[in-house]
């Protein structure tokens, strides 16, 4: 059989990621553009890859003349793979998008989660529920990376009609909803997961599917079963921890890791150079393998450069993408742009770039408060032309993130700020309680009349489908996470909420899952540092009962 594998692109979403999983599995790959493209005839296997908005997905596929080969090759019996929205293209339809319809091979219309009891998107790591008939290897004690907010949802109708239909269904389980994480019959397979950016987990349900093989499950010891088995107390999913590599040019041009104290990056001492603690691919490929399950690299000085010359950014991405398979965030410059030679650059493409070049999400700092700036002064709402609008509507909310870098400011009286307020249990040397956090921008060089609060709340409407929550006050100090600015910003959005800042042990890690409702929490100079690895910060939680996903066996 051809060792090649052929995958529909539809230049929606990041490809790279999944032609790299193909590729480390030992396969080539051959990516189908148009229809027309000779080498869909010879296909064996074909994947259907697809992120972001429903409409914008299929409409691409269907207005590119995809819609009849597609089915022509399932008809031929020959064994394709739905991936994600790849997954949802197979169903008639999605309230995501009412105006468009998908390929019908399953008569049912996806549904959005309820966001009334949990956070959506769904965005992390979660199981498939036990059930004798699974297929492709998939184990209910292993965890996918699941990033979505609309779903095919389950009730005990849908399931039997579904069933009686010939379809095999793996189940999963977010809040109370439950829905399909994948399904098979005969020649068509597909995950709702992402499998290339599902750990090893993941890359062994594509081996299987590209080998079409169902193999047996690892007998796991009653001990493993219970550790490794999901208990649904944070909606079904794992405490995601997230290793963070701040990334500048150093003074002699190299682009490398460092990590500030309160932003400043600079030695203490001698020639205060900028800190060097390692060369970007490398650390992201070690915390990979210590078990991140994200990585997120920020480009901190990135306001000063130009990204579309910023190659060597774009290089450690792409090669970083080779090795490290969970998903990656890029974050600095990402904004409208103008080029050297004076063009504009939107946002939007300047976000596609990245994406092409690996990551699954770009992270928005600066930009986001004049965005949020501009929708206050609008009266509520956007014009549609800011960074978080354009690549939302294109990639999905769930590419979006927002990286906010606030500082906190006590005040005698709510009165004296139009800012949201709260009264923290930490008063000031003068003996205040009121306090609010202020946004910065530019890496916390300038300061703005917009408080967390505001910002966040105004970015959810906007489209942003995450907040990257870090604290100026709290930064390198490794004295635990802001939890006040936590659960302040948790009461203010239903997207999850990344904490971020002033992580020093495993325990604070702990304290930020059960005391606050984070989502996941991020640390950089915890594992710079050596002091404790990913797993470390893993085996802690786990041991303290708190799911997380372990990928070593
Ligand atoms: O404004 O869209 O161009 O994005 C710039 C990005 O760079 C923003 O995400 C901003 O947070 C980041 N950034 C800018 N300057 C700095 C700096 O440190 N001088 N870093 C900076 C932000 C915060 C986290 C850090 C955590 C955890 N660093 O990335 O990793 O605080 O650290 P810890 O665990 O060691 O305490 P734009």
């Amino acid at each position: 059989m051809s060792s090649t594998v052929h995958v529909i692109d539809v230049e929606s979403g990041n490809l790279q990621s999944l032609t790299n999983a193909i590729e480390y599995l030992g396969y080539k790959v051959h990516l189908i553009k148009t229809p027309s493209d000779p080498e869909l005839a010879n296909a064996n296997r074909l994947i259907l890859p697809g992120v972001g908005n429903y409409g914008h997905f299929v409409d691409n596929l269907f207005s590119r003349g995809f819609e009849q080969p597609i089915k022509s090759y399932i008809s031929s019996g020959r064994p394709i793979m739905g991936i994600c929205v790849g997954l949802q293209a197979l169903f008639s339809g999605s309230v995501e998008s009412p105006e468009s319809s998908g390929l019908k091979l399953i008569e049912l219309v996806l549904g959005r989660f309820n966001d009334d009891e949990k956070p959506v998107p769904q965005i992390g790591w979660n199981s498939i529920i036990d059930d004798d008939e699974l297929f492709f290897g998939l184990d209910p004690l292993k965890r996918y990376y699941f990033v979505h907010s609309f779903a095919a949802i389950l009730n005990e109708s849908i399931e039997q009609k579904l069933k009686n239909q010939g379809w095999k269904l793996a189940k999963a389980r977010y809040g109370t909803e439950e829905f399909i994480a994948a399904v098979w019959r005969q020649n068509v397979f597909a995950t709702q997961f992402h499998p290339e950016k599902s750990g090893k987990a993941g890359l062994q349900i594509i081996d299987n599917f590209l080998k079409q093989q169902h193999p047996k499950l690892p007998n796991y010891l009653e001990e493993e079963k219970q550790l490794l088995s999901n208990d649904y107390s944070n909606y079904g999913l794992t405490r995601r921890i997230i290793a963070c590599l701040d990334v500048r040019s150093n003074d002699q041009g190299d682009l490398v890791v460092t990590k500030g104290d309160q932003y400043d990056v600079r030695e203490k001492e001698g020639n205060k150079d900028v800190k060097n603690l390692g060369k970007p691919v490398q650390l992201a490929k070690k915390y990979y393998q210590q078990g991140a399950d994200e990585v997120t690299f920020l480009n901190i000085t990135s306001f000063r450069d130009c990204p579309l010359r910023d190659a060597p950014m774009l290089q450690v991405l792409k090669n970083s993408a080779k090795t490290v398979f969970v998903p990656l965030t890029v974050g600095g410059g990402i904004k409208d742009i103008v080029d050297v030679d004076g063009t504009k650059i939107p946002a939007l493409e300047v976000a596609s770039l990245y994406f092409r070049s690996g990551a699954d999400k770009v992270s928005i700092g600066t930009d986001a408060v004049y965005a949020a700036e501009k929708f206050y002064a609008l009266g509520g709402h956007g014009d549609g032309t800011s960074p978080i609008e354009t690549i939302s509507k294109a990639y999905g909310a769930q590419a979006v993130v927002i990286s906010v870098d606030p500082k906190r400011v006590y005040v005698d009286s709510p009165s004296d700020t139009k800012n949201k307020t709260f009264k923290t249990k930490f008063p000031d040397s003068k003996g205040r309680t009121w306090c609010w956090y202020q946004c910065t921008i530019k890496g916390g060089r300038e300061s703005r009349d917009l408080g967390v609060w505001e910002l966040t709340r105004a970015c959810e409407r906007l489209g942003a489908g995450e907040i990257l929550l870090n604290c100026i006050d709290k930064d390198g100090s490794n004295s635990g996470y802001d939890l006040e600015l936590i659960q302040h910003v948790k009461d203010a959005v239903r997207i999850p909420v990344i904490a971020s800042s002033g992580a020093g042990n495993p325990e604070h890690f702990e304290e930020a899952f059960t005391e606050t409702g984070a989502d996941a929490c991020l640390g950089a100079g915890i594992f710079h540092r050596g002091e404790y690895t990913v797993n470390d910060v893993k085996e802690f939680l786990l041991t303290h009962g708190l799911k997380v996903r372990m990928d070593n066996n």
